[in-house]
């Protein structure tokens, strides 16, 4: 393989988008989607209470100032905030161990036993990200809403994970419109402590790298149908390993009844199957395995048309950007 870092520019530079090559630069991929944010969205829980607008202006100017490398901001949690936490915390925290896929339980277990997750206080970025780091090169840093699809994806490429800092309304702890504290802490968090989870997530952020917009969305699709809501079999009974259904107790409950429709893992189908952001889903993909899901997904990413090849290196945190063989 030829080094071609620099030349890639000059094969088809206007058809390839923008992406970051070192983690600094993910610094720059900050672009919010502000269509579910409490001062836009009307029908946010948060949208007449001036007092929450305040406080998540006051948590998203912090992560709107981090720097990648800098030590991660600290919260002080109010005591309403707490008891928002303790309310999702407890209520979910029942219903995992009939439902959620082994991968989950351990990683919520390590997190409990060795990072001080429970019921009584919200978990800080800093030490998850110390726990995370440790457990599978995953690191975390602030966000301050909803990102971009591109941008989000493309943190992934360097097991950075863009996390939430705030939390949902008080007056819906079982419903968040965005992703809060309790959807990265409670969903994506324990997955991410998983080895082959990690890679899986990893390798969805690689094949975003300079991929079109046309291909952005069915990646995100994609993520959405398995990071976020995906099912798999374990031991011949279905279980929940998505984000979106561990961090929503109704949703959870519902995705492992008889009432939604349930397809097998497929990422051409997956990719381009429309999906609802507002309400509980009608469709499910089930994977036979994480190894079969891996798999497919890495079939599927190797069919994404791209002038180059992109290989990321750890010890650099950067990326090697090749021609194609
Ligand atoms: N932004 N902050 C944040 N958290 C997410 O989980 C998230 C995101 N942007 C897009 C996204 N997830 C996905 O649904 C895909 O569009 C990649
Ligand atoms: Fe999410």
């Amino acid at each position: 393989l030829k080094r071609i870092a620099d030349n890639v520019r000059t094969i088809q530079e206007e058809k390839v988008p923008w992406f970051p090559r070192k983690i600094r630069d993910l610094d720059k991929c900050n672009l919010l989607i502000t269509k579910y944010d409490p001062d836009i969205d009307q029908d946010h829980p948060g949208f007449s209470d001036p007092e929450y607008r305040k406080r998540r202006c006051y948590i998203a100017e912090l992560a709107a100032n981090y720097k990648q490398g800098e030590p991660l901001p600290r919260v002080e949690y109010t005591l309403e905030e707490v008891a928002t936490w303790r309310e999702v915390y407890q209520n979910l925290r029942t219903i995992y161990p009939d439902r959620a896929c082994k991968q989950f339980l351990d990683g919520l277990e390590q997190l409990e036993r060795e990072c001080g997750y429970g019921a009584d206080k919200i978990p800080q970025l800093r030490e998850v990200s110390a726990f995370l780091k440790e457990k599978t090169g995953f690191q975390l840093r602030p966000v301050a809403g909803l990102l971009s699809a591109r941008d989000f994806l493309a943190s992934l490429a360097f097991r950075t994970f863009q996390c939430t800092q705030y939390i949902r309304h008080a007056s819906a702890p079982m419903h968040s419109p965005e992703p809060d504290c309790c959807h990265e802490l409670l969903g994506h968090i324990p997955m991410l402590a998983d080895k082959e989870f990690a890679r899986f997530s990893q390798e969805i952020g690689l094949a975003s790298l300079g991929a079109s917009d046309e291909d952005i969305e069915k990646l995100s699709t994609l993520y959405w149908f398995t990071v976020e809501f995906g099912l798999c079999k374990q031991n011949g009974t279905v279980k929940a390993y998505g984000a979106g259904l561990m961090s929503s107790y109704g949703e959870l409950i519902y995705a492992l009844s008889n009432k939604p429709e349930y397809k097998p893992f497929n990422p051409e189908e997956m990719a381009v199957q429309p999906y609802q952001d507002q309400t509980y889903q009608p469709v499910y993909f089930v994977s036979e395995s994480f190894e079969d899901a891996k798999m497919k997904m890495r079939r599927y990413s190797s069919s994404i048309q791209r002038p180059f090849q992109v290989q990321y290196d750890p010890f650099t945190c950067s990326l090697d950007v090749l021609d194609k063989p």
